[in-house]
């Protein structure tokens, strides 16, 4: 399998952590593709996801998978012992409600804030977004602010049960953890008085599959070389 991927941004995260729960890592041969010169926006890329987006995972037979969800319900169901998206039909349908709660309250807005409300990735990815009005910028920012207001939900969550979506971790966690890691790495913190969630991240950070990962987006690196 050859996954195309950037290291340390939210989604190739993801599904990092899935290739390490799993125990596919050893399978895997990486394909990095550089955010900062739009190398997901070249007709290449394209070819294998139209939407432009990491990651992208292709099978041997060619195959090309995208989306983190569908990459996740195709890994985890590799050994036929899913143990990330649910065995039954409650738990399943439990853990893509939470998992697309997590990416419609928190992990899109704060997308939304770091491409508009910040420089985001750069000079070479503006003809790819949002025309240059007036508001872009503050319209990203109040998406950071909602992201932000959004967070109590989880730690609500968290405080009457173990993991995001019952009580074991799954593909929900992995998402709430990357958009944490995201948020994080661009300036919006959990609040201290949060103290479910933050109590819940320690916990999924000290899992083995997640350790030392990073859901930094971009690299510092990059936005030197790039300039905003
Ligand atoms: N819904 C997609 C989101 C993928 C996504 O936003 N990927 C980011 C990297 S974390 C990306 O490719 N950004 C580059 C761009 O927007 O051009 C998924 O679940 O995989």
């Amino acid at each position: 399998m050859k996954i195309y991927d950037r290291e340390g941004t939210p989604n190739a995260a993801r599904i990092r952590i899935v290739l390490a729960e799993k125990g596919l890592e050893d399978q895997v041969e990486y394909h990095s593709v550089d955010l900062m010169t739009a190398q997901q926006k070249q007709p290449a890329f394209l070819a294998m996801n139209p939407i432009g987006k990491i990651p992208v995972l292709m099978l041997d037979d060619g195959t090309v998978l995208s989306e983190s969800t569908a990459i996740t319900e195709y890994l985890d169901h590799l050994d036929g012992k899913p143990t990330l998206t649910g065995k039954t039909p409650r738990e399943k349908g439990l853990i893509h409600m939470m998992q697309r709660r997590v990416e419609m309250m928190v992990l899109e807005p704060i997308d939304d804030y770091f491409h508009y409300g910040t420089p985001g990735l750069g000079k070479a990815l503006r003809p790819w977004r949002m025309p240059d009005w007036d508001g872009a910028k503050e319209w990203g920012q109040r998406r950071g602010a909602q992201a932000v207001q959004n967070m109590p939900y989880f730690n609500d969550i968290l405080a009457k049960q173990l993991f995001v979506a019952g009580d074991a971790f799954s593909l929900a966690d992995i998402s709430l953890w990357a958009a944490l890691a995201f948020a994080d790495a661009i300036g919006l913190p959990i609040a201290s008085g949060l103290t479910a969630l933050v109590a819940w991240r320690s916990k999924v950070s000290d899992l083995p599959a997640v350790k030392n990962r990073s859901g930094q987006h971009p690299l510092p690196e990059d936005i030197a070389r790039f300039g905003g």
